[in-house]
């Protein structure tokens, strides 16, 4: 029988989403805390993994002390082991809320950083949790220095609140190279709220991230870690959707809405399709809060705006348990040309433009799109080339130079300066 293992951190007991129309019970994290908690009762978990920043800060005391103890207290009587480090968030709270004395199912691994190893059994199974907490709210050292553990049959897993990759970081600052070079098989990280995509190779590197959206810099599937130990050669890993907020950007183009009845249409039509893309995911979500970004090219771009404000206003409607909102509007809207062809003909700069354009979209060439496609190559071969950049290339993150690539951008480029010059005018 293999162990069933839930992680999760970041939960900031103590703080609720941002963001929203109106605020509901559910949006405060103390909620999904016990939520948490249930499901790892429901489905039968032997052990729950906190990676630290449990608690928030700001609300350590009266928030959470109540919601944490009966969740604690629900967990034992249900025979599951929780492992516990401590965040920069909790570092001196966590001891006063866990009496570990009381709960002896609750283990808080590597008090006041030193790293602390211990073996757990369940199913006939056995695992062993590594762990370090933090001793003081910030930490510029690397944790890592200090680990020093032996190989083991076992399947081992590590739980670290720290930032990767990010030498002057002051929350425990952690080479990747270095999590790889100890015998662990799976390193549950906290303090990054967004969750990492699980690799596919071993050992695993992840963040589970907060399984509970707090802003929008926190878009996408938001929940715990459900981890399957077979064998130290056989670790599953998901993500369980479990968050009741859902942040989620919408870029769309609007060229083709002359008029508010299209918008509309184009606006919902978006909402819609991000939501069947989703469903499997949003059963448990209660509010989808969406930040809209309408760009585009349109002869009139203060109408759009127009236009958009009554939808907004409209738009914030609920139907079955889903809360549907708009946080944020942003617009990116070029004013476009009534007669491209006409343009082209004049010999003034915006002339000039138009027949580029033309030329780019009807693949011919004029004398100033050769010159400005010589002068694009020269300038992005330059910066491929400057030292600067190089620390980038693992990540291909290199121009391609070519003429495809190089005349989107021209292309871009010429209808932004076209839109501001015809703005001018008017
Ligand atoms: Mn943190």
């Amino acid at each position: 029988m293999p162990v069933k293992i839930l992680a999760t951190g970041d939960i900031h007991i103590g703080k609720k989403s941002a963001g929203l129309p109106a605020e509901t019970e559910e949006i405060a994290t103390k909620h999904t805390w016990m939520r948490l908690v249930d499901l790892a009762i429901e489905n039968q978990f032997d052990v729950l993994l906190l990676t630290g920043d449990i608690v928030d800060r700001d609300n350590r005391y009266f928030e959470a002390i109540g919601p944490l103890q009966t969740g604690f207290s629900k967990l034992k009587t249900a025979g599951i082991a929780v492992f516990i480090i401590a965040g920069n968030h909790d570092f001196d709270v966590l001891k006063q809320v866990v009496n570990t004395s009381e709960y002896d199912n609750i283990h808080i691994l590597g008090a006041n950083g030193n790293w602390e190893i211990k073996s757990f059994s369940a199913n006939e199974e056995e695992v062993r949790f590594v762990g370090w907490s933090f001793p003081e709210r910030y930490m510029h050292t690397d944790p890592l220095e200090q680990l020093n553990i032996k190989d083991s049959e076992l399947p081992t897993f590590g739980l670290l609140h720290a930032e990767l990759d990010t030498p002057d970081s002051r929350y425990a600052p952690v080479k990747t190279e270095n999590l790889l070079s100890h015998p662990v098989d799976a390193w549950i990280l906290g303090h990054i709220h967004k969750p990492s995509t699980i690799p596919e190779h071993q050992p695993f590197v992840l963040y589970p991230g907060s399984p509970h959206a707090l802003s929008a810099k926190e878009q996408g599937k938001h929940g715990p870690l459900q981890i399957t130990v077979e064998s130290k050669n056989n670790i599953r890993i998901e993500q369980i959707p479990l968050s009741p907020v859902r942040y989620e950007t919408l870029n769309i183009d609007i060229s083709d809405a002359r008029d508010e009845e299209i918008l509309r249409k184009v606006v919902t039509d978006n909402i819609n399709r991000c939501r069947e893309q989703n469903k499997t995911e949003l059963g448990e979500v209660r509010h989808l809060v969406f930040d809209i970004m309408l760009y585009g090219e349109h002869p009139a771009s203060k109408d759009i705006e127009k236009w958009m404000a009554t939808i907004r206003d409209d738009f914030s409607r609920s139907d079955d348990e889903l809360n549907l909102s708009v946080r944020k509007v942003a617009f990116d809207i070029r004013p476009g040309v009534e007669n491209m062809e006409e343009l082209a003909k004049e010999s003034s700069p915006a002339g000039l433009l138009a027949e580029t354009i033309l030329a780019i979209q009807n693949g011919q060439s004029t004398p100033l799109l050769n010159e400005l496609l010589k002068k694009w190559k020269a300038g992005a071969e330059r910066i491929n080339n400057s030292p600067v950049y190089q620390n980038l290339k693992w990540n291909d993150r290199t121009i391609n130079v070519n003429d495809q690539t190089g005349k989107k951008e021209i292309l871009n480029q010429c209808k932004r300066l076209l839109g501001e010059l015809l703005n001018q005018k008017s």
